[in-house]
């Protein structure tokens, strides 16, 4: 099964250095707990969304696994306690890493806890920029565009009001 993630980080890691290596790292620990990275996107520095201050490094892989929905999302969050994100207090904190699946090959999903295709990230150009590098083609099952659509309407520049 198929699926791609995101990644984001804004907080360096004492051993791994500054967000970009964060993100390299990461890909390397999913390689290790034995998901295959058919693909990864480059990585881009972006503003922050919302109320951190510090700026996101993010980026987005194509991934292949037999494990479940819920088992990659369990399976991520073990990757993120390994680098060392505590889960305890606000959302949207500064974090080491983040890892969201953002589509799965087998179409949109929900359990308690995890909503595939991610919510936000058709308004989210700091995910759609990657994930349009390693997915292009596939299919938003929601609106039914393209990644490469769902991006391009997030940068197009739109009509002013009448
Ligand atoms: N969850 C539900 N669906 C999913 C999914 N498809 N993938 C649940 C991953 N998790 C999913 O997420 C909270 C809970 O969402 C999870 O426990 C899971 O059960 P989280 O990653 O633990 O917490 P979070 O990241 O603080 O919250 P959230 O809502 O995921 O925030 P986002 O959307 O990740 O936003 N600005 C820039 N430039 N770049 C960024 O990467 N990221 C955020 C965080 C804010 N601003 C940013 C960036
Ligand atoms: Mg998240």
């Amino acid at each position: 099964m198929r699926y791609v993630i995101a990644l984001g980080s804004n907080q360096r890691h004492p051993h791994h250095g500054a967000p970009p290596r964060v993100l390299a790292a990461a890909l390397v620990a999913l390689s290790r707990a034995g998901i295959t990275v058919l693909a990864s996107s480059t990585v881009r520095t972006t503003p922050p969304l919302g109320p951190a201050l510090r700026r996101y490094a993010n980026g987005a892989a194509l991934i292949e696994t037999w494990l479940s929905p819920d088992d990659l999302l369990d399976q991520l969050h073990q990757i993120e306690a390994a680098f060392g994100r505590r889960r305890l207090g606000q959302r949207w904190r500064a974090r080491v890493l983040d890892l969201d699946i953002v589509l799965a090959q087998r179409g949109a999903w929900s359990s308690p806890g995890l909503i595939i295709p991610h919510p936000a990230f058709r308004q989210r150009r700091f995910v759609t920029a990657p994930v349009q590098e390693v997915a292009a083609g596939w299919r938003d099952p929601i609106s039914n565009f393209t990644i490469r659509q769902v991006h391009a309407r997030l940068t197009r520049p739109r009509p002013l009001p009448r």
